[in-house]
């Protein structure tokens, strides 16, 4: 890649170095750059990582379209998939620093100072920044201009003789390796020690839970319809879908964690850890999902979660009377408005410390969650809580109601078709067609299944574990005739079937029956 510069560049004043030198050049003053921020970014804070913060930026600043493309696109490997485009992005820019550089210093350096000033820019703008988080962006600047400027000088020019510039070139290359090297030191380093976030996971693992006052009411031993392929009652909190704007985990320390509960209320309240692990905990199974949840999609899950009712901590504040809603806050600055209704009736919305008969998993929320069974976790299941504003929804949004997305939430009646997969062959003879279904404290009554646009027919449901959780069932079709076959499924609440009109997840969470293709074979 070389060679045509070599060979081709005019010797003029200066003479020219091979572009793909040049390149290479501001690569590693790059790699510099981002290893360097990432090093000082473990004093810092993780959120103050360059590539971090205007990773976080541009999530927040990312439109409602975009972002509901690149849930559907790339499901819960979004965060992958923009690490990725980032990465692209600024290798493609670093390069391009290299080669203006070696063409006049200036300009390169300029395209530096640029992207470094847009990453100082990045982590200041995060919720929880303080001025400090612009220093690793800033130090990180600093070496990769001064990594650039060195290598820049040792490039080898055209116009020299063979000897010499084989010696200049290896030198170069010698010195451009090492760079590289070093910055990727630094940013492996900066990820493994920063992101294991030793200190918070193991105060997590010295936590042992108290006993619930109130426990789960026994779950029936036939909630699993067994059949393979059915996604467990239990979603094992390993498996349990994760959804967050968050690109590191943050790290909340539960000694000195506090909620505090403010605005129309007629007493402040602040709640500590010890505080919270004393009071009388009940223990509930809730299913979770995302508003993002495409029909037939998997961002469901149900667990046994652990924690204080919330209406308790809002009846020691006492809401003033024209309040309506209360917006929730977390640890990294993202706000959910719910009902102040749906927080003070007599459903479990609970202040969660446990998921699974242990503390919050970091990604999950540690160490408070909010749950609320009933809507969707954009409008209530603020993970990493750390504040509840007592306040309208005339007065106040949130992270996701800013974005288009409606300001009332209630989970929509859902139903999805587990096995056989989609497209899926299948014999002449009984094929057993299961899935799940929820309508969050409503409860699942009924759920049916249409083959091939027919009448619909009853399946059997699955034992009841609560109104609360999703239920299973499953259905006998028997296949007679070989071809292409159809089957939807829905569900019904008490008040009747889900909607079988499709409607996309925007704004309010989407409709449609969720259905399969089989071919049966003779
Ligand atoms: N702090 C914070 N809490 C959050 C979110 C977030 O982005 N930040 N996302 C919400 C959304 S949209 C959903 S669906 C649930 C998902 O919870 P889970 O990741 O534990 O499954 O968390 C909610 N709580
Ligand atoms: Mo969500």
């Amino acid at each position: 890649m070389t060679t045509t510069a070599e060979t081709g560049a005019p010797a003029t004043t200066r003479p020219r170095a091979p572009i793909g030198l040049a390149a290479l050049a501001g690569l590693a003053a790059g790699v510099v750059t981002v290893g360097v921020g990432a090093l000082v970014s473990l004093v810092a804070g993780a959120s103050t990582d360059p590539l971090i913060a205007v990773g976080s930026a541009f999530v927040d600043a990312t439109p409602a379209w975009l972002k509901d493309w690149a849930a559907s696109t790339f499901g819960t490997a979004d965060k992958v998939a923009l690490g990725v485009g980032e990465v692209v992005v600024l290798a493609a820019l670093a390069a391009l620093a290299g080669v203006l550089a070696a063409r006049r210093w200036v300009w390169g350096a300029a395209l530096v100072v640029l992207l470094g000033v847009v990453a100082m820019a990045a982590a200041l703008g995060r919720p929880d920044a303080s001025w400090t988080a612009m220093v690793p962006s800033l130090v990180g600047t600093v070496a990769g201009l001064w990594t650039l400027q060195r290598l820049v000088a040792r490039l080898p020019r055209a116009g020299t003789d063979d000897d010499e510039r084989g010696t200049s070139r290896r030198r170069f290359l010698q010195a451009t390796g090492v760079a590289t090297a070093i910055g990727a030191v630094g940013v492996l380093l900066g990820r493994t020690v920063g992101a294991a976030g030793r200190a918070v996971t193991a105060a997590r693992q010295a936590i042992t839970l108290p006993r619930p006052v109130t426990t789960a009411p026994a779950v029936p031993a036939g909630v699993d319809v067994g059949v393979e392929g059915v996604a467990p009652w239990a979603t094992p909190p390993a498996d349990f879908y994760r959804i967050d704007t968050a690109l590191v985990v943050p790290q909340v320390d539960p000694s000195t964690w506090t909620l505090r509960v403010h605005g129309l209320v007629e007493q402040e309240v602040e709640l500590t850890w010890a505080e919270l692990l004393d009071a009388d905990l009940v223990e509930a199974w809730v299913t979770l999902c995302c508003v993002s949840n495409p029909v037939g999609g998997d961002l469901v899950g149900n667990q046994r979660w652990l924690g204080l009712p919330v209406r308790e901590v809002l009846a020691r504040a006492r809401p003033t009377a024209d309040a309506d809603m209360v917006l929730s806050r977390s640890a990294d600055g993202w706000t959910a408005s719910t009902p102040l209704e749906a927080l003070t009736d007599d459903r479990d919305a609970l202040l969660a410390v446990g998921m699974d008969g242990a503390p919050l998993p970091l990604e999950h929320g540690f160490p408070v969650r909010m749950v609320v069974p009933g809507l969707y976790g954009y409008v209530s299941a603020t993970k990493w809580v750390t504040e509840l504003e007592v306040t309208r929804f005339a007065d106040a949004t949130a992270y996701w109601t800013d974005r288009g997305w409606s300001q009332k939430g209630p989970v929509k009646t859902q139903s999805r078709i587990d096995v056989p997969s989609d497209e899926a062959e299948v014999a002449v003879g009984p094929v057993v067609i299961a899935g799940t279904a929820w309508a969050q404290h409503r409860g699942v009554t009924r759920v049916q299944v249409q083959v091939d646009g027919g009448a619909w027919q009853d399946a059997t449901l699955a034992d009841d574990g609560g109104i609360d959780s999703w239920r299973q069932w499953r259905f006998e079709w028997q296949a007679d005739e070989p071809g292409r076959h159809e089957v939807r499924v829905r569900a019904f609440d008490p008040e009747g079937p889900q909607t079988g009109a499709v409607a996309g997840v925007i704004p309010d969470g989407a409709t449609g029956y969720d259905t399969i293709h089989l071919a049966v074979r003779a």
